[in-house]
């Protein structure tokens, strides 16, 4: 059972028992990062694909079974997939780090890059990896053939309900 359940933002939820984190989402282009914190957000599945410029932060808060209110802060750093691209200033006071990849094989040997890559900035940093859009049959679905395993699967497109995901986060980043 999910202990974790997604609550309207109000006035009321700024209370003293609001613990707030910093999550970067990185990952290649295409994979689906924008679309994962844009459902987190409410938002419906949109297909129409928009490189993001910049970074983008949603903040998401969820309630947690020790009542509190539990606010991710994700930034999705959009436009600067490629290795190098993503500077230091991001990674900064990072509580959590979500690599997504999906069943592109590239996107999964990329992975253990990004991971890598994270670990220059910040060496102990949790990290969790999603592999998404297992509703695209490919096969890469077999899995047999997956190269690595992940902490996560989903598919942003059916998927509706994150609360596995956002309380197994909670539990790498909670201190
Ligand atoms: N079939 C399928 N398509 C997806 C899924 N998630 C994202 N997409 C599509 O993949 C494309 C890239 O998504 P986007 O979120 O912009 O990727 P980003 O570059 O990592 O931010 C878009 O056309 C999305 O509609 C999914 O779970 N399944
Ligand atoms: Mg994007």
């Amino acid at each position: 059972m999910s202990s974790l359940s997604i609550v309207k933002q109000t006035k009321n939820q700024t209370k003293k028992n609001t613990l707030t984190y910093k999550i970067v989402l990185v990952g290649d282009a295409g994979t689906g990062k924008s679309t994962f914190v844009k459902r987190l957000s409410g938002l419906n599945f949109v297909t129409s694909y928009h490189a993001t410029l910049g970074v983008d932060v949603h903040c998401v808060t969820f309630k947690s079974i020790d009542n509190n209110y539990i606010n991710f802060c994700i930034w999705d750093t959009a436009g600067q997939e490629k290795f190098g691209g993503i500077r230091e200033g991001y990674y900064r006071n990072t509580d959590g780090v979500i690599i997504l990849c999906d069943n592109n094989k590239m996107t999964q040997k990329n992975v253990a890059k990004w991971k890598t890559h994270i670990k220059q900035f910040c060496p102990s940093v949790p990290i969790m990896t999603i592999k998404n859009k297992i509703d695209v049959a490919s096969k890469s679905n077999n899995k047999q053939n997956e190269i690595m395993t992940f902490d996560f699967e989903m598919s942003t497109k059916n998927m509706t309900d994150y609360d596995d995901i956002l309380e197994e986060l909670y539990g790498l980043v909670k201190k």
